[in-house]
């Protein structure tokens, strides 16, 4: 099993200057090099082209849904390459880029796993759609649209099909919320484990509740981390910051536990805006966490051989 790194450079989805920048900071700080270390072979899949656009383009296709047409455009590309590593019996490590991006992960990694489960580690929501989004950033509305709630460009992006089911969904560190996602959770069937629930059950017993949760329910998990889900204090290099998040600790703990429970398929680690970075606290904490989590992974794989 190889990782297959997919770049994705992607701003449009949050209408910012900054995550589209993100692919060639990873690379620049050898994040190849540094997975090799670990002992894998690496594919690097390159960056998904994205289209040009400009300001006249935002709105062109919908009130709501800026820069619609670019943004299904890569999220396709993206399904495209995901799909392809996963039949191959890959790992994908999808480097973003904004979280529109979640949609071309899901669209892929649903294709080639057919019950699929999605861990959404995130400040946000991510499950508006372009009839609650207060801002019309498709990065707000990826999880939605996968489990099939939103505008149908979003929700048949790459195949005219539910990505996931909504009961296959786990999400935490949520935390700023908006008032129409609040009304889709209180009627949800997936699982929110808020940041106000982490904080009332502890770490350990929420990452207990979600391998519980997904064995015996699903063939296997993409697993979505915005950076954003850590407090910003930590990380303050990510286009919408906000307080009162995860430590490093925790986020690694999530991680490193899905790793090791040998369900992860593919993994987007998602939202670093280099422009906003401090001392390139963001950069080194991603980094951390993908060596951390892809190490569990390789003990995960070698025990698997050795049983
Ligand atoms: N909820 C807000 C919106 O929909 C902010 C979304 C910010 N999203 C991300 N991804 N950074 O989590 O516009
Ligand atoms: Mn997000
Ligand atoms: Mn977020
Ligand atoms: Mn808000």
């Amino acid at each position: 099993m190889k990782i297959n790194l997919i770049g994705v450079p992607l701003n449009l989805g949050a209408d910012k200057l900054g995550s589209n920048l993100a692919p060639k900071t990873y690379r620049e700080a050898n994040i190849i090099k540094i997975i090799k270390s670990i002992g894998f072979e690496v594919k690097d899949c390159g960056d998904v082209e994205v289209l040009k656009a400009n300001e006249e383009d935002k709105y062109k296709h919908h009130p709501n849904l800026k820069y619609l047409n670019e943004v299904i455009d890569a999220n396709t590309k993206l399904a495209e390459k995901i799909y392809q590593s996963l039949s191959n019996g890959d790992f994908a490590l999808v480097l973003g880029g904004d979280h529109s991006l979640g949609l071309g992960s899901i669209a892929g990694a649903s294709r080639a796993i057919k019950n699929i489960g999605v861990v959404w580690i995130d400040a946000h929501g991510d499950i508006n759609t372009h009839l609650t989004s207060p801002t019309g950033n498709i990065h707000g509305m990826p999880l939605a649209a996968s489990f099939g709630v939103g505008h149908e460009a979003l929700v048949n992006l790459y195949e005219e099909r539910i990505k996931v089911k909504e009961e296959n969904v786990f999400h935490i560190a949520g935390r700023d919320l908006d008032k129409g996602e609040i009304e889709l959770i209180n009627k949800s069937k997936g699982q929110f484990y808020t940041m106000d629930k982490v904080k009332e059950l502890g770490i350990e017993k929420v990452v207990e509740d979600m391998l519980n949760y997904f064995k015996d329910r699903v063939d296997a998990i993409h697993v979505s981390f915005d950076l954003d889900s850590i407090d910003s204090l930590f990380a303050p290099g990510t286009g919408t910051p906000v307080e009162n998040g995860l430590s490093v600790d925790d986020a690694k703990f999530i991680l490193e536990s899905l790793a090791s429970s040998g369900m992860m398929c593919s993994l987007d680690i998602v939202e670093l805006n280099p422009l906003l970075d401090k001392d390139n606290k963001t950069l080194n904490i991603a980094i951390d966490i993908i060596k951390n989590t892809l190490n569990k992974l390789k003990l995960s794989l070698s025990n698997e051989l050795s049983a």
